[in-house]
């Protein structure tokens, strides 16, 4: 029989050390890589495709299951939608990570926000994965909708499939399985069924890679950094027209043209972010686009974070070529 990594659901092999899922030998019940993160933090990136994502989903629209989403607060998918391509199954939206957001935001305003996007969800909890923070909730709710034993977990990766599962299953049950996870994107390579007790099963599966989220275009050091850890404390800055704010190495804005403007920053706080003038060229060789910003919207930055900008105006974001940058409705 071909055996599984628990870690990761890859299919174990003892034949190729460059490939997936090797092992020194098939009696373990870890691939090599697995064992190293969980052992001695050592991460390791596996490029993977949506090509092999993609078929995943279509399986799991075969089936009549209850499907959670899972999104990262900090970092929310531009096109939530994008999943009904693929599956029809009723969804139960889970926005994770709420410890990164300030404690002063309500839960209800974010569902609030996630409702107005009508979006069809049979509900949406908010949760801290991390913090231990309405993981009874999401059980009941889970209890409520689920239409089989099974119960797929999906959504992009690196917004804590795998992390919400071993919650669940620590504060659950006695199945001492440990899904590995790690701050990396692609860690969970396969699908992996577990068994949370004789009614509920939970599918964990490899999360979509998204391409234009600028993690993949920044070093491993500035990576640490905008991977946010504790509450983030947003920053505000009162701008005119003709000056500018640097964001770490990372992205330029300029003001360019409106009202005496408030750009509130919600970011990683270890990011060193300041105004300057219109006249400094820093970052300037970054990819520019231009914005035609009104009143109360966002500009999101895909994986950072977003700014918010209370008044209309023009401005230019200069960012990587390959980073996406857009604008949205004031979430908070
Ligand atoms: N701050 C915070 N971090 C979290 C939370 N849940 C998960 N994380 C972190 O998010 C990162 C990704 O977690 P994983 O569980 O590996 O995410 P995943 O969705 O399974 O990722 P893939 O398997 O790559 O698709 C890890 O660094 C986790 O520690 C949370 O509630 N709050
Ligand atoms: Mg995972």
């Amino acid at each position: 029989m071909n055996k599984k990594c628990n870690g990761c659901g890859v299919s174990l092999q003892e034949d190729n050390i460059t490939l997936e899922g090797y092992t020194t030998s098939i009696d373990n019940d870890l691939c090599q890589r697995c064992f190293r993160i969980k052992n001695y933090g050592e991460y390791q990136t596996v490029a993977k495709s949506n090509d092999e994502y993609i078929p995943i989903l279509r399986s799991i629209n075969d089936t009549k299951d209850l499907v959670i989403q899972v999104v990262d607060l900090l970092n929310i998918d531009k096109d939530l939608s994008e999943i009904r391509n693929y599956i029809n199954n009723k969804i139960l939206l889970v926005l994770n990570k709420r410890d990164v957001l300030p404690k002063s935001v309500k839960d209800e305003k974010i569902i609030e926000y996630f409702k107005n996007l009508g979006l069809n969800y049979e509900d949406i909890v908010v949760i801290s994965t991390l913090k231990n923070y309405n993981i009874d909730l999401l059980l009941r709710t889970i209890k409520k909708y689920q239409t089989s034993k099974r119960v797929y977990i999906v959504g992009h990766t690196n917004v804590g499939k795998s992390s919400l599962i071993n919650k669940l299953l620590k504060n659950y049950s006695n199945n001492p399985t440990e899904l590995t996870i790690s701050p990396l994107p692609s860690t969970t390579l396969d699908k992996i069924e577990i068994e949370l007790s004789e009614t509920l099963t939970l599918i964990d599966t490899p999360g979509l890679v998204d391409r234009k989220n600028i993690t993949n275009y920044i070093d491993e050091k500035t990576l640490k950094k905008i991977n946010p850890k504790k509450e983030i404390k947003p920053k505000t800055f009162q701008i005119k027209p003709n000056q500018s704010i640097i964001i770490d190495d990372i992205m330029r804005i300029d003001y360019l043209e409106g009202e005496r403007n408030s750009f509130t920053i919600y970011m990683a706080n270890p990011l060193k972010i300041k105004k300057i003038s219109l006249q400094n060229d820093r970052l300037k060789t970054l990819s520019k686009t231009n914005y035609d910003v009104k009143f109360r919207e966002d500009i999101v930055v895909n994986g950072l974070g977003w700014i918010k900008i209370v008044e209309k105006g023009k401005l230019d974001i200069y960012i990587d070529k390959n980073a996406e940058t857009y604008i949205r409705k004031s979430i908070i």
